[in-house]
């Protein structure tokens, strides 16, 4: 792609989002409470600065992520977006046109600007990436301050504090990654002191599962393989276990965590099928300086350095496994 597009410092970001244009926000699918929090901090912001705006996704947002877009009002499918007359389109949290599915193709000729943290992927728009943030979140945040400091937006929200914490709490894994940074927990200091319901939020992002996510780690588990003396951990979920557990994307979200929790594996992923296609989706993670997201770039994905994805084609999601674990140790081979 030619790539004429650019990259703005916050100033330039701060007076680019001031101009009064009704305006789209849209983030990717399969979406975590970064790319929700951050959509919907960025709303609000609108709404304080008397901006009118719209989130949008190609994805429903996920049930137990309703409590960051409870103005369900904000939230459309595409379908609706595509009325709300918009000026001008802004994504979040969305490295690549693949990440917005549908939305990219609709509103390709639309997107003024992308606000990200991800270190790789397909720019597609005049940006604002800052790859050292730990999550989207955190931009908006800096985005809300420098605002707030200007003059140009009153006052900052607890809906605004609420929807980045968890936003970077998210991204972080409670602040357990390593993409924390001293930063991370400057700010999350802020927010606390701002009034951020942690602990609650928290509790929603970690400690409450549903009985359908709970079947699909457990399938998981029983399905857990260790390669290359136990540096490299799979879990496969085939469309047989998601339609006997009647699984959908939601409940197998979590199940990358089964191979990477256990004990001395440097690289973990997950292969989910969820249609009864040979096409399956790749969660990949690093628990060392191993670069997954290059092992994700040989398949058309990439995120990350510890945290990537990617869809394949097999001829079974055993195949799509062991050409995995290949690419996986020839990039280990090679970086020895
Ligand atoms: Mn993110």
């Amino acid at each position: 792609m030619l790539n004429n597009f650019v990259s703005l410092d916050m100033d330039a970001l701060c007076n680019r989002l001031c101009e009064n244009k009704k305006t789209l926000i849209i983030y990717h699918e399969r979406s975590d409470a970064d790319a929700v929090g951050s959509a919907f901090a960025l709303k609000e912001i609108f709404r304080l600065m008397g901006i009118f705006s719209m989130c949008a996704c190609a994805d429903e947002v996920p049930e137990r992520l309703k409590f960051l877009s409870e103005d369900t009002q904000g939230s459309v499918v595409i379908e609706d977006g595509m009325s709300i007359g918009h000026e001008r389109v802004i994504s979040v949290d969305s490295a690549s046109p693949s990440q917005l599915g549908v939305l990219f193709d609709m509103l390709r000729k639309d997107i003024d600007l992308m606000i990200d943290h991800h270190g790789t992927g397909t720019i597609y728009a005049d940006n604002y990436i800052d790859a050292t943030a730990s999550a989207t979140g955190e931009i908006i945040f800096e985005i809300a301050k420098t605002l707030y400091a200007q003059g140009r937006l009153p006052i900052i929200t607890p809906r605004i504090i609420n929807c980045v914490y968890a936003a970077i709490s998210s991204d972080t894994g409670g602040f357990r990654f390593a993409n924390v940074t001293p930063r991370t927990h400057r700010i999350a200091a802020e927010l606390l002191e701002a009034g951020a319901e942690s602990a609650r939020i928290n509790h929603i992002l970690f400690n409450s599962k549903t009985k359908k996510q709970m079947s699909a780690e457990g399938e998981a588990a029983r399905r857990l393989k260790l390669h290359y003396d136990g540096r490299i951990a799979s879990v496969t979920i085939p469309y047989s276990s998601v339609q006997s557990l009647g699984l959908c994307d939601e409940n197998m979200e979590t199940v990358i965590e089964i191979p990477r929790s256990v004990g001395g594996v440097e690289v973990a992923f997950s292969v989910r099928q969820s249609e009864p296609k040979p096409f399956f989706r790749v969660s990949m993670r690093s628990s060392t300086d191993f670069d997954v997201s290059a092992v994700c770039r040989i398949f058309g994905g990439g995120g990350h350095m510890r945290a990537s994805g990617c869809s394949l084609e097999a001829s079974g999601i055993e195949q799509a496994e062991q050409m995995l674990v290949d690419a996986i140790i020839r990039q280990m081979e090679k970086s020895n």
